[in-house]
């Protein structure tokens, strides 16, 4: 096998004492917490398009990635020589899944049958490596962003043929999804919004969504794929306002339509950032419709506004996002799926490894940190206190839909005023979590 990253072997766990950075200090893949291993707890997954297809240009500047495998071309041998490096990545960092768009790993043809052939061409190295490696496909989708046709929307453009083109262009990216036995299928609106009301039916366009959706599901049960479907929300960028905004309006979405026994979401935390919530927040509406199937891993810049998506390094970040998931009782199609990029001045092949080093080993430790808080259970016991209340008679009434305006008048009026409230005790639930880090 050709080697793409001579200078790296295998990257083993070290410990937290190890000087090497090249191992990991924190993920063991084969420690267990709580009855499962590290590995089948996390789930994760590289994606293709920033790890292997970003030139690491910015809005600035050209790219800047130093890639000594890519010889420049728009040839599928190309493509296909970066789908073997991509699996020496992978296999050598320890990741059990990836993910990728249709655009990202096979070049774009003249026609759509052309670009169909071409993108064939990659999943048979694809296939042959998943059998050689055992890595598996965490999610497929499909690039309805990037060529100029879907400048107006892909799904909500006003434009049939366009809106035609990016049904048969999900339709094969289905295909090759359920040919590579994927886990799951994810529906990124890259430009499904609108620049301006100006020119916009909005309720048209979201109509339009709706169906698109539909079909996709039906075609799901035509071809027998019994993988996840994901929506992954974001609120803008590229267009000023995104249909998919957030967890919340993804669930409205997806009830109004009919849709939400068909999906799950997939969530971002940068995409929360920009929504102006916490991941967390993102996380407990998700959970709370049981919709959480799967997260991009990731972390913005609080100082900068836009999707910088960087690796997550912040221990605060990934305990909170293993609360939820450990909450829920694991992933089971989902995973920690890494949607981030190394920085522009982090050029180097080697970068690709640290980065993910990093990551890793940050949920690593935000699992087994959440892991302690579950097990400890004061978080959970001071909630359950917080709500005591309501585990009274009339509470249960009012919560099962038995009690009316006129029974908590007939309750409350003798005693004249509300029991008194307890303390948020917000510092010292602070101080608590501190205690766990
Ligand atoms: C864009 C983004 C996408 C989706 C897949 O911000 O997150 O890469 O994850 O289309
Ligand atoms: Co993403």
């Amino acid at each position: 096998m050709s080697e793409f990253f001579p200078e790296v072997s295998k990257i083993v766990y070290g410990g937290p004492q190890s000087r090497n950075p090249l191992e990991f200090k924190h993920y063991n893949a084969d420690e267990v917490v709580g009855g499962k291993t590290l590995k089948e707890h996390l789930r994760f997954s590289v994606v293709y398009w920033h790890t292997f297809s970003s030139a690491l240009s910015d809005p600035f500047g050209v790219g800047t990635a130093v890639r000594p495998w890519d010889d420049g071309t728009n040839s599928v041998e190309n493509a296909q020589r970066k789908a073997k490096v991509a699996f020496e990545f992978i296999e050598k960092l320890g990741a059990p899944f990836y993910a990728f768009h249709d655009r990202d790993v096979a070049p774009e043809g003249k026609t759509l049958k052309e670009s169909h052939a071409n993108l064939d061409e990659v999943v048979k190295v694809f296939k042959d490596e998943q059998a050689r490696t055992g890595i598996k496909l965490l999610w497929g989708t499909a690039n309805l962003f990037s060529n100029p046709r879907y400048m107006h929307g892909a799904a909500t453009s006003p434009n049939l043929d366009v809106y035609a083109y990016a049904a048969a262009q999900v339709k094969k990216a289905m295909e090759v999804t359920l040919e590579l036995d994927g886990a799951g299928y994810t529906f990124w609106g890259g430009r499904e919004g609108y620049s301006t009301l100006l020119n916009t039916d909005m309720k048209r366009e979201l109509d339009h969504l709706g169906r698109f959706l539909h079909m996709a599901v039906d075609y799901k049960k035509q071809i027998g794929f019994n993988g996840t479907f994901y929506i992954e929300p974001k609120p803008k960028e590229p267009t000023k306002h995104q249909y998919d905004s957030d967890a919340a309006a993804c669930l409205n979405f997806l009830r109004t339509y009919d849709l939400l026994p068909h999906f799950k979401l997939n969530l971002e935390t940068n995409h929360a950032t920009l929504a102006g919530h916490e991941m967390m927040h993102e996380i407990d509406a998700a959970i709370g419709a049981g919709a959480l199937g799967s997260i991009d891993a990731n972390t913005g810049d609080p100082l900068l506004g836009w999707d910088t998506d960087q690796f997550p390094t912040s221990i605060y970040l990934t305990t909170q996002c293993m609360l939820g998931i450990l909450g829920m009782g694991g992933f089971t199609t989902g995973g920690v799926n890494f949607d981030a990029k190394v920085r522009r001045e982090s050029f180097e092949p080697l970068d690709l490894f640290y980065a993910h080093i990093g990551g890793m080993d940050a949920f690593a430790r935000g699992l087994k940190t959440a892991h302690a808080i579950i097990s400890d259970g004061r978080f959970a016991s001071f909630i359950k206190e917080r709500y005591k209340s309501w585990d009274s008679e009339l509470g249960r009434r009012i919560e099962s839909g038995s009690a009316s305006f006129a029974d908590l008048e007939a309750y409350i009026m003798p005693k004249g005023e509300a029991a008194k409230n307890a303390s948020g005790r917000q510092e010292m639930l602070e101080n608590l979590f501190n205690d766990f880090i």
